[in-house]
């Protein structure tokens, strides 16, 4: 029996970019961490964990999981939705973390041990112009990765998301600044560009490596059906947010015009979004986050009910995923029967100082570390030297001016 929390406190920081920590503790000195990072809005995030939540937290057993999983989902009559649900997913990664270090034994040994060695990754490779993006799948293939997401830039647009301009730096989609970016965009010349870039990707690196693609929720389901099938020939891995997907049935017309395996998921945040999706056999992978789906406890569920239906598990991992709840991902991706990939966008040096972990990543695979509990911790006193700073991800109109998904 453990002791009751007495503590939950916010830990709000930018090593590189922001993140929402939540640090539980329990009488006895143990610490719990979760993450509740909503890219752009981490201070509604982190309001609703301090008001809305800590305060149900103080005097709970940690040890109660589920109760407090159903209690914090069931109890808020306005339930669901982005912030709630990272708020619920930070609570949840923090109890597994308590659980861990009080049995002395990493997250994925409690969720039924390993049932695989190691965890396959992917990473994103980028560039703007089509020589520079070959070079950059090779540079992501010579630090091991079997699995790379290759985007490029299209003629006559001057951003287009995943890619910077500017040839060599990373890509990272917020940018600091009290407001949004506006960046324009035109599907057409999208779809004109990108069969023959990815035909030329896997004309360069040949069968063996797995090739991914990101189409950022902006296609109609014609639009989509269209791309799935130009792209047979690249042999994707995944071609992966097709159309935004708040109508799930929009899958249907383009599953039945593609072979070209489908992937959706990362701005899902329950086991609704994405039921119909799974129980129909419109997609091949689901992203759901530990960060943004419920955690650890929910995300269990979904894979549960994606395994019945042969989708596979395929978490969402970007530099806006933090390591905390990387961690958390890679124990789920050791123990889940029917896990797929797992994305690892990768992180800024100061933090993975930041955030030490057991968790590591070696010739293409992640391992979670034999760390008890989630095995990352926070350095407090690093943290603290990196103050939030407003940063937003861009918004997009149409050439026309029009709003469209970003
Ligand atoms: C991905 C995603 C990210 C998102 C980002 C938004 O597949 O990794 O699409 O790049 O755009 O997480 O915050
Ligand atoms: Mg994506």
């Amino acid at each position: 029996m453990t002791d009751r929390i007495i503590a939950a406190e916010v830990i709000l920081t930018s090593p590189g970019r922001n993140y929402v920590t939540l640090k539980l503790q329990t009488a006895d000195g143990v610490t719990g961490y979760g993450d509740a990072t909503v890219n752009g809005r981490e201070l509604a995030a982190a309001s609703y964990l301090r008001d809305h939540v800590a305060p149900l937290l103080i005097g709970l057993d940690p040890a109660r999981i589920e109760d407090t999983w159903q209690y914090l989902y069931r109890g808020a009559y306005w339930r669901r939705g982005p912030i709630t649900m990272a708020a619920v997913s930070a609570v949840d990664l923090a109890l597994w973390d308590i659980k861990g270090k009080v049995a002395g034994m990493p997250v994925y040994q409690l969720l039924g041990g390993a049932v695989r060695d190691r965890v396959l990754a992917y990473t994103h490779a980028s560039a703007w112009e089509l020589p520079e993006l070959l070079d950059a799948v090779d540079a992501r293939r010579a630090d091991g990765f079997r699995a790379v997401r290759a985007q490029s830039g299209v003629p006559g647009l001057e951003t287009v998301y995943g890619v910077h301009r500017d040839a060599g730096g990373g890509y990272e989609p917020a940018k600091r600044g009290a407001v949004p970016v506006t960046e324009s965009w035109d599907t057409d010349a999208y779809l004109r560009h990108v069969p023959a870039v990815l035909a030329a990707v896997r004309e360069h690196v040949g069968p063996d490596l797995a090739l991914l693609h990101d189409a950022h929720h902006r296609l109609t389901p014609q639009q989509a059906a269209r791309l799935g099938k130009a792209l047979e020939p690249a042999d994707l891995f995944w071609l992966e947010d097709v159309t935004p997907a708040e109508n799930q049935e929009a899958l249907r017309l383009v599953r039945q015009h593609t072979t070209t395996p489908l992937a959706i998921g990362e701005v899902f945040n329950s086991i609704f979004d994405c039921k119909d999706l799974i129980t129909e056999q419109l997609i091949d992978y689901v992203r759901v986050a530990v960060a943004h789906a419920g955690g650890i406890s929910h995300l269990r569920s979904i894979f549960a009910l994606a395994d019945l239906y042969q989708v596979k598990a395929a978490p969402h991992g970007p530099s806006d995923v933090s390591p905390v709840s990387f961690g958390a991902s890679v124990h789920v991706g050791l123990s889940t029967i029917n896990f797929g990939i797992q994305e690892y966008m990768g992180y800024d040096a100061l933090a993975h100082e930041v955030f030490p972990h057991a968790w590591s990543f070696a010739d293409g695979y992640l391992h979670p570390g034999e760390a008890p509990g989630l095995g990352v911790e926070v350095d407090e006193t690093l943290a603290a030297k990196f103050p939030y700073e407003p940063a937003y991800l861009p918004v997009a109109r149409r050439l026309d001016g029009s709003m469209t998904d970003w």
